[in-house]
């Protein structure tokens, strides 16, 4: 049997080589580092690679520090061209490296040489190097390897009291109660994890900030953290509340152009240089979800940014990251013209040439929020001169909470690759962003990771991927997804076929896969916004509020009309080529038609099928999908160690069970909106169903469920008020057989309620109400549709007019709450 494995070494494991690989290779007796401080990224390197081959050749390697001209071809040596150079090393093969690239040379019989363009360069070709030892790939003679963009950074959600916002992996690795952790263990581990894959800076703290942040103590703390950071080459920011002057400086404002403000933050800012000498500099979220900001102050975003980007500016590089993220949240959707997506190019229309050379505006991919689809965000089309950064989401907040397994590359490539045709000319925003489009020289990619100090760092080992993947993206953003996951699967799990054919099969359709269950045509995530899970399904929560999510689903049509002439003139915020094709039902993609367009429900997509019809065959084929994950995942068993099969198999089985709530919801709530029949007649026929509400109830009532949708037949039951016990019982009806017993049950905040079920009076399976013990996404206290879920009992033997009986016992406010059950022939998915 394997050894267990907790997933805190991620992709790092360094799992050793089987001996007929590992005696095939080079035997290496020694590294050189060309630096012996502990702060430098090359010492790291050459401790790192005597770390992985020890690990992964059983080699040990003695490590030397010296600079020297030649050194035996058993050596490894780390530096950087200028190192290289001192020693009299001709470096010419190094001349078309750029910021933090690197040369790696491995000639026979030659020293192997790893050069980096400066100290990080030389640590991401120490990684690179344990990649393919780790992969048994054959060394290249010669491989140089230049980042697509200097920033790739990494944004953490933390907040002070050591919780994390959309953060599905425990607390914070960074502070708790007010302050930064003493023990900063986990936070080098991180560093390490993000330096393996090229990424080089951190905002450590949540852009809704706290001010206590810039407390002397907390800044003591910062320096911890980047002190502790520093020798992995990743330096941190930080993210500021604007109203930090007023909160916490006493000052009567915090207007950007008062004086007293303006000195303040100049005071504040030398004082965190004194504490973290290298600080990557300011994330600003302002005017933005109830966040103060200039315009509080009746001045323009750009002074806002100003400020901070002047008292920046004497400390070196430092850089404001204003986000483009403002907008009202308290939109009236009654008026067809107001549209959410607009305002990123409206707030920031006209400032492009009126900021501080060093303030970079940071783009959420969609000009909504992270959805399951969104176009480019068009403001990526309207600066010229400021640089702006890519924002990306590693943790999965409207995509399944790290318990639904979406692997997220395909989604990033349908922003990187798309061409904004800018200036009439071609302009992928993979090369707006790297800043080769405008010639910037600071541009690049950040993303929302959320870690947390669970030890699998997200939640979920599969999700661990998508981080990967993401530094790996940010370097190359061509690089093949595929490649990507093979390489992460046999990093994680091992060298076996197997392995990366399964999980590469279950994560190519994971998006897809996710998108036809949850928001088709680009209609969004349809899940719950209002009570802020953002999980479940709940169509009806994106209308009918402010946040301007909205689908204006009515009784006939749906979709929001974003187009000039009829509606809210979003797809003119667009260059014209691109404005051209979104203003035209014709010319605009399936995929993105709810996003542009309002169409009867009757509509016919390119496909030749209705807008109604494809909604429920997505959902039924996506459900359908989702089933064979689990089934897929068994491949697995035996071939990689049980403790993380086993947590993969548990979330994908749920994720399974899931997905037919997100099918059954979604379907049931446009059915009863329009009355448009499936033409297959699956929505609101369940052949194999029994509702428990039609059971012989005994200490249960029947209740009903808001929203109606995330029940079967509208209700459930629930036991009464006081009962400690409460049982269902009903005789079979359906024709005797081997069946699969499924049982729809809801599992809340609340308590932890415990269930049996009895055919005739024989125990064939017992449950606990549990979930929010063992998975990661946000719960909700009631049922609903991030509660809904299921159980299920495989190859039952049950004969007609057997007695099938469920016993719930509830918990605190859990009334052991369900939904129904389904006796499933073999085969059938319902
Ligand atoms: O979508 C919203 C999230 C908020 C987040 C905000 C943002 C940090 O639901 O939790 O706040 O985006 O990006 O600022």
């Amino acid at each position: 049997m394997l050894p267990p494995e907790t997933g805190l070494d991620g992709w790092l494991r360094y799992a050793a080589l089987p001996d007929e690989c590992a005696g095939l290779r080079t035997r290496y007796s020694t590294i050189i580092s060309h630096m012996d401080s502990q702060s430098s990224p090359i010492f790291t390197a050459a401790r790192e690679l005597q770390f992985g081959l020890s690990k992964i050749l059983s080699q040990n390697v003695s490590l030397e520090t010296k600079l020297l001209g030649t050194a035996a071809s058993s050596s490894i040596v780390v530096g950087t061209i200028k190192t290289f150079s001192s020693t009299g090393r001709d470096i010419h093969e190094t001349l078309s490296l750029k910021e933090d690239g690197y040369c790696l040379v491995c000639k026979d019989g030659k020293a192997t040489e790893i050069i980096g363009q400066n100290e990080r360069g030389a640590l991401y070709g120490a990684f690179e190097l344990l990649r393919l030892l780790s992969q048994n790939h054959p060394l290249p003679e010669m491989r140089i390897s230049n980042p697509s963009a200097p920033i790739r950074w990494v944004n953490q959600w933390d907040n002070l009291d050591g919780s994390i916002e959309r953060g599905y992996a425990g607390p914070s690795i960074f502070f708790a109660d007010g302050y930064v952790l003493d023990d900063l263990t986990r936070v080098q581990q991180y560093a390490r994890l993000l330096a393996s894959v090229g990424l080089n800076g951190l905002i450590v703290n949540n852009v809704n900030s706290n001010y206590n942040l810039l407390k002397p103590i907390n800044m003591q703390g910062l320096a911890r953290i980047a002190d502790i950071m520093r020798p992995w080459g990743v330096r941190i920011g930080i993210s500021l509340n604007f109203d930090t002057p007023k909160g916490l400086g006493g000052l009567q404002t915090s207007d950007p152009l008062d004086p007293d403000v303006i000195s303040w933050w100049e005071d504040i800012t030398s004082e965190l240089y004194r504490h973290v000498s290298d600080m990557l500099g300011y994330l600003i979220k302002a005017n933005s979800e109830g966040q103060p900001g200039p315009l509080t102050y009746g001045r323009t975003l750009a002074d806002g940014a100003n400020m901070f980007a002047r008292a920046l500016q004497p400390h070196g590089d430092g850089v404001v990251v204003y986000r483009a993220f403002v907008y009202n949240h308290h939109l009236d959707e009654s008026d067809w013209k107001n549209d959410r997506a607009n305002a990123a190019v409206e707030y920031f229309d006209g400032l492009d040439t009126q900021f501080e050379d060093n303030v970079i505006i940071q783009i959420k991919y969609g000009p909504i929020d992270f959805q399951i689809r969104e176009p480019p965000s068009p403001l990526l089309a309207h600066l010229r001169k400021t640089p702006i950064i890519l924002e990306l989401q590693v943790t999965q907040e409207y995509l399944g909470q790290q318990d639904h397994v979406v692997y997220l590359p395909p989604l990033w490539k349908t922003i990187f690759d798309f061409d904004l045709h800018i200036d009439g000319q071609q302009s992928l925003v993979r090369d707006v962003v790297s800043g080769q489009r405008f010639n910037w020289s600071k541009s690049g990619y950040a993303a929302v990771v959320n870690v947390g100090n669970d030890l699998t760092w997200l939640g979920s080992h599969l999700a661990m991927a998508n981080l990967y993947a993401y530094g790996l993206c940010t370097w190359d953003p061509q690089q093949s997804e595929v490649d990507i996951i093979q390489g992460w699967a046999q990093l994680t799990f091992g060298l076996y076929k197997t392995i990366a054919n399964t999980i590469t099969n279950i994560f190519m359709t994971s998006w897809p896969t996710y998108e036809d269950y949850s928001g088709n045509l680009g209609i969004q995530t349809l899940c719950d916004i209002v009570t802020h899970c953002h999980y479940g399904p709940c169509p009806a929560a994106q209308d009918g509020n402010g946040w301007g999510q909205w689908t204006r689903a009515d009784a006939h049509s749906i979709g929001m009309d974003r187009t000039v002439a009829t509606g809210t003139g979003n797809a003119g915020q667009y260059p014209q080529v691109v404005a051209e094709r979104f203003e035209c039902i014709d010319t605009t993609p399936d995929e993105l038609l709810l996003w542009f367009h309002h169409v009867p429900y009757t509509h016919r997509l390119k496909s030749g099928k209705t807008v109604i019809q494809h909604f429920y065959d997505a959902h039924y084929s996506g459900a359908c999908v989702a089933q064979t994950f689990p089934q897929q995942w068994e491949a697995l068993r035996g071939l990689i160690d049980d403790d993380r099969f086993d947590h993969v198999a548990f979330r994908l089985r749920y994720q399974a069970g899931h997905a037919l709530v997100w099918r059954d919801s979604i379907n049931n709530f446009y059915y009863a909106k329009c009355g448009i029949k499936d033409e297959h007649h699956r929505v609101g026929n369940h052949a194999w169903r029994i509702e428990a509400e039609d059971m012989t109830l005994e200490g249960y009532e029947v209740v009903p469920v808001t929203p109606f949708e995330a029940a079967s037949g509208g209700k459930a039951i629930a036991t009464m008020p006081g009962a400690d016990i409460g049982t269902a019982q009903c005789t079979v009806a359906f024709p005797s057989g081997i069946y699969d017993i499924a049982i729809n049950y809801y599992d809340h905040l609340g308590g932890r309620s415990q269930y049996q079920i009895f055919l005739n009076d024989i125990l064939i399976g017992a449950w606990k109400g549990d979930l929010e013990d063992k998975l990661s996404h946000d719960f909700s206290d009631r049922m609903d549709g991030h509660s809904a879920t299921r159980v299920t009992f495989n190859k039952v033997d049950v004969k007609k007019g057997d007695s099938l009986t469920i016993v719930g016992r509830p918990d605190g406010s859990e009334l052991a709450p369900i939904d129904y059950i389904s006796l499933l022939p073999q085969g059938i998915v319902d």
